[in-house]
């Protein structure tokens, strides 16, 4: 795993920037996106800055099924339960600007494919 360089999900993380967080365990934080693309859209970030899922290996392994079923309960949670899009960007063709890995969880309104 390469480390990611610090960014300003490491400073929400550390609460040194505010943000509007709906969950928080030992190995993730979700908080709402401060662009939202849809009625919901929270993006869940490991605590451990990982740059971006090709950054990720196999020791992550236990990590990114955590993230995934993060995003699950957090779904649930706000109550998406007419379904919702888990989407990760990752590098510059992915769309990926900021470079903390992060799945985006939108929902809320009806997803449209292919994606932009
Ligand atoms: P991506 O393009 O996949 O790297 O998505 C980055 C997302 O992060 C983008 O949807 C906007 C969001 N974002 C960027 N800066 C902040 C911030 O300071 N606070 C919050 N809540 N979201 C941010």
């Amino acid at each position: 795993m390469t480390q990611a360089k610090e960014t300003i999900f490491s400073k929400i993380i550390r609460r040194e920037v505010p943000a509007d967080i709906v969950y928080e365990d030992d190995l993730a934080l979700a908080f709402k996106d401060v662009n939202p693309q849809a009625p919901v859209h929270i993006l869940v970030v490991p605590k451990q800055p990982i740059a971006q899922i090709s950054d990720a290996e196999s020791q992550d392994h236990a990590l990114m099924g955590h993230l995934l079923l993060t995003a699950k309960r957090v779904a649930q949670q706000v109550g998406l339960d007419n379904g919702y899009r888990i989407v990760i960007n990752n590098g510059s063709d992915g769309g990926q600007t900021v470079y903390h890995l992060h799945l985006h969880i939108l929902g809320g309104r009806q997803m449209k494919w292919p994606p932009g």
